[in-house]
């Protein structure tokens, strides 16, 4: 029986099932390009009971947060602005100081915590993968290369503030991670979680931000049941554009802060969440995105026009792998981490390169994965204009950008 992982019920109802593919970030060195690689099913369920939309597991988290975890956060600039004024926005809001504690969970490469660094507020990052954990160490950002949990979490400092952004989503055992936070929370500490809001993920039919590493994908009616089971309320709550559209909640333990009317107001824009059926319509918008995005490749293709892609993102591996994207359309990668470069994306295994390499080439089209990052990435791309290159979007609908 496959159970929820919050509430234990039995999961019944099928999410959207896209099909078998590799772990999204197991990107492939050259010389294993003949080699067998590992799929395994990309299923995810709603839970009938607490609405968690959620995977079956079949990768451990020690599997997915390697060594050599090749997502590192400070390549995008909107991210890092993003990160600078959260840091403002958060020490004044709470009145931190230099003898307040700062704990991030997943810090990565030190992308968020370098900002409270310039401010001489104490922080102290919590990190499982050494590849991206090391550039943070090196940058002087303070951080413990561990998985966090409620076991960690009785070894911390009390943090006046716990940060997790974009990681929720990333833990199996959510009630463990639940309980760790509470365990290093001040009495009237606070707690910031973001993460890609399971409203839009439907709405704008994000179904590339689903694979292996993220085990959830949460709506606000969730998180108040989960924050409410581990002692702790929702007392505010803001959307934030990053990521298709993400929430930022503020958590408190229970009692000790009014409740914002926004928590409200933004559980009335989810109530058609409530209902099941609202989640079982979804999978078909993700087949009418398959068969757009393949015809207007296909038609390309058949001009014999070339077509290049930007952003080796974990989320265009879902694209690629579920449509079944590979060489025959896209001549190569391209991606700014170097991490990344002269590897394959996993599955199709497609070279991703240096973007250099688009000018060398001069391909007729780019189709930019990230899409959250679209703006900032043919912004970028303005020199490819002298050729008439075009750009291409699949998400949230195929569109040809001249
Ligand atoms: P990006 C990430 O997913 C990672 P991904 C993670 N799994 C998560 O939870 C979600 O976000 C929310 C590159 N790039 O961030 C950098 C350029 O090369 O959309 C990245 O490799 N040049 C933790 O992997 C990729 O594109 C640029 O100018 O789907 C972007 O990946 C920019 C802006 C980015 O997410």
């Amino acid at each position: 029986m496959k159970s929820c992982r919050f509430c234990k019920n039995e999961l019944k109802t099928e999410f959207v099932n896209l099909g078998m593919q590799p772990p999204s970030n197991a990107y492939i060195k050259p010389e294993n390009d003949h080699k067998m690689e590992n799929f395994f099913p990309l299923i995810t369920y709603v839970c009938e009971n607490c609405k968690l939309v959620q995977t079956v597991d079949f990768n451990s988290c020690e599997d997915l947060f390697t060594n050599d975890y090749a997502y590192f956060s400070s390549y995008s600039n909107t991210w890092l602005e993003h990160a600078k004024k959260y840091v403002d926005m958060i020490s004044e809001k709470l009145s931190l100081n230099n003898d307040s504690q700062v704990i991030e969970i997943a810090s990565n490469d030190g992308y968020l915590l370098q900002y409270f660094n310039e401010k001489s507020i104490p922080s102290l990052g919590i990190e499982p993968c050494r590849s991206v954990a090391s550039v943070a160490i090196a940058k002087g950002v303070n951080t413990m290369v561990e998985f966090f949990g409620e076991e960690m979490a009785a070894k911390l400092p009390k943090a006046d503030l716990i940060l997790g952004n974009n990681v929720l989503a990333h833990v199996p055992d959510i009630n463990d991670f639940m309980a760790g936070v509470q365990i290093a929370l001040k009495p009237d500490g606070v707690v910031t979680f973001e993460f890609p809001h399971l409203l839009n993920l439907m709405n704008f039919v994000q179904f590339d931000t689903i694979y292996h590493e993220h085990y959830s994908y949460f709506s606000l009616i969730f998180i108040k049941k989960l924050f409410a089971a581990h002692g702790l309320d929702v007392f505010d709550v803001e959307q934030l554009p990053t990521h298709g559209g993400s929430l930022r909640i503020y958590g408190c333990n229970k009692g000790t802060r009014p409740i914002s009317i926004n928590v409200e107001n933004l559980l009335n824009d989810e109530k058609d969440l409530n209902n099941i059926e609202t989640y079982v319509a979804f999978s078909n918008k993700v087949k009418g995105i398959k068969r757009n995005i393949l015809e207007l490749l296909i038609d390309i293709k058949n001009q014999g026009k070339s077509i290049v892609s930007y952003g080796a993102a974990a989320k265009g591996n879902t694209l690629f792998n579920y449509c079944g994207i590979g060489k025959d359309f896209i001549d190569y990668a391209v991606d700014l981490t170097p991490y990344k470069q002269n590897q394959l994306l996993p599955g199709v295994h497609i070279e991703i390169k240096n973007p250099d390499e688009i000018l060398k080439t001069k391909p007729d089209y780019i189709l930019i994965t990230p899409w959250n990052f679209k703006e900032e990435i043919i912004g970028k791309l303005q020199y490819t204009r002298d050729w008439g290159c075009k750009f291409i979007i699949a998400i949230p609908k195929t569109e040809i950008i001249n």
